[in-house]
């Protein structure tokens, strides 16, 4: 209880900071892209993984104004860094099921786009298979209204969830998230091989488009381009950096 109340604070107080991952192009190396990672700059125990705060904020309900402002803050930032000079990138935002299945959801989302001046083409939305778990209609109906506002969505983790294969058919996903557990052992473990081929397949004839995250090696680099992988991200290419350190990143390789 004193997390949350601590927590409640420092969403009001700005102590929260948004982190960013480049994604790679597989076909060309480049920078294409970047997932916003939340960490919280606590006064006393420093930077703070989300691993340590999100469970509280999912189970208190705080994730709901936690999540809009990590949207509000990639949106700003995009136009930082457009103001900047920066070549455009997209940005991936994750969006908890407890955001997705408010009914203000859709509207928030547009009040944020237009208060931020974002470019909508290039916001991405990250949701999990366990958000889609009983994807009703009022859901369909509002994924539809995202991609009206011109909004790109994403499903992070595949694979690792409880869903039916059922809502790639009637959501409209534009790229999924391979899971790092089943990067972590390619190109040798069988299983992974499998599940990784067969993802990059299903993607290809549904004509959607793949990130692959927690890339660490050349090898895996190797294989996932040789496969048509379209994207990748992870520590082969960089951690999670801070503006500052974002901003360096992306001038040394444009
Ligand atoms: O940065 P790190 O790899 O520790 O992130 C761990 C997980 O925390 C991410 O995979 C993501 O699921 C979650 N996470 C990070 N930022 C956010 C956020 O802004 N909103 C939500 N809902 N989850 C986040
Ligand atoms: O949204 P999601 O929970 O997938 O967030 C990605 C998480 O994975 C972040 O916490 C990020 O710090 C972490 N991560 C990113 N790249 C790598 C990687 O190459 N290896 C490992 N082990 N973790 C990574
Ligand atoms: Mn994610
Ligand atoms: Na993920």
């Amino acid at each position: 209880l004193q997390v949350e109340a601590e927590l409640r604070c420092a969403i009001e107080t700005g102590e929260l900071r948004l982190h960013y991952q480049p994604q790679i192009d597989a076909a060309t190396g480049r920078l294409c892209g970047c997932e916003a990672l939340v960490r919280w700059l606590h006064p006393v125990r420093g930077l703070l993984p989300p691993d340590q705060f999100i469970p509280f904020a999912e189970q208190s309900g705080l994730i709901v104004p936690l999540g809009e402002w990590a949207l509000r803050e990639a949106c700003l930032q995009q136009v930082r860094w457009r103001d900047a000079g920066l070549p455009p990138l997209d940005v991936a935002v994750n969006i908890s099921a407890l955001q997705f299945r408010r009914r203000d959801f859709v509207a928030t989302v547009a009040r944020v786009l237009a208060e931020t001046g974002a470019d909508p083409a290039r916001i991405e939305l990250e949701i999990t298979e366990s958000a889609l778990m009983d994807a009703t209609p009022e859901l369909v109906a509002s994924f539809d209204q995202l991609v009206a506002l011109g909004l790109t969505l994403a499903l992070d983790d595949f694979g690792t969830g409880y869903s039916s294969l059922s809502y790639l058919k009637r959501l409209p996903l534009r790229r999924l998230k391979i899971d790092r557990s089943f990067v972590d052992g390619l190109p040798d473990n069988p299983e992974d091989v499998a599940i990784t081929s067969a993802t990059l397949s299903l993607a290809r004839d549904l004509s959607m488009d793949v990130v692959a995250e927690g890339v660490e090696t050349e090898e895996q680099r190797t294989y996932l381009r040789s496969r048509g992988c379209g994207a990748m991200q992870g520590y082969l290419f960089s951690r999670p950096l801070g503006v500052k350190a974002f901003g360096e990143w992306a001038r040394e390789r444009t």
